[in-house]
């Protein structure tokens, strides 16, 4: 007899323009790696980690894209049964900022409505190479309803942090709807049959289902 490892397990996916580090992000959490010189064309499907959100163990499934950015043919299967999306751009390229609008559409079109969001302004080890100011995008974030951190992959400054805020978000909502649920079933009267008598008194009993002509 086995047992669970996890009591929850969330698919979150990574997207954002081509070169903006989610590669990068995504090894730095999972196995703790960077990597300088990234072949973008070598990518994993997805890699997991496990670990505690408010005492329970959540298992964290992230999808990388291989690359499919750079053509834009991220397919709808990419974003099936998504819970978060972690939305990246290059602090150092404004063009990478200016493109999150395309992303959030492209969420809006194939990902679930309820997805939880949070964008991360990439790079911010490159302070002195930097194009997107800290306080327009916080202000973009507020306006779009994101949560919103400025990360290193190389440096690892808040990837440990982006991926905690997430998560204890998607929990926050799976754990309330589980909650209302079970609210719903105690408070609810149970479902009772009811009879329904087809019987008709001048032709004798007859059945009928409820389909019948
Ligand atoms: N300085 C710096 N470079 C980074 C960072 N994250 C990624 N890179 C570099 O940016 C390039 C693209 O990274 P990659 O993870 O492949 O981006 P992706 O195309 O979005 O997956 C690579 O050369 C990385 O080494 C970071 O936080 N700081
Ligand atoms: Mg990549």
């Amino acid at each position: 007899m086995g047992h669970r490892e996890y009591d929850y397990l969330f698919k979150i996916v990574l997207i954002g323009d081509s070169g903006v580090g989610k590669s990068n992000i995504l090894s730095r959490f999972t196995r703790n790696e960077f990597c300088l010189e990234s072949k973008s064309t070598i990518g994993v499907e997805f890699a997991t980690r496990t670990l505690q959100i408010e005492g329970k163990t959540v298992k964290a499934q992230i999808w990388d894209t291989a690359g499919q950015e750079r053509y834009r043919a991220i397919t709808s299967a990419y974003y099936r049964g998504a819970v978060g999306a972690l939305l990246v751009y290059d602090i150092t390229k404004s063009q990478t900022f200016d493109n999150v609008q395309r992303w959030l559409r492209e969420l809006r079109d194939h990902a679930d409505s309820n997805i939880v969001i949070m964008m991360a302004g990439n790079k911010s080890d490159l302070n002195h190479l930097r194009s997107v100011q800290e306080d327009d995008a916080q202000a973009f974030a507020e306006k779009e309803g994101l949560s919103f951190l400025e990360t290193s992959a190389l440096g690892s400054q808040n990837i440990e942090k982006a991926f905690q805020t997430i998560l204890t978000e998607i929990y926050h909502i799976v754990s309330k709807k589980a909650l209302a649920a079970q609210e719903a079933a105690a408070t609810a009267p149970p479902i009772q049959g009811t009879t329904i008598n087809v019987a008709d008194s001048t032709e004798g009993f007859t059945k009928r289902n409820c389909c019948s002509t």
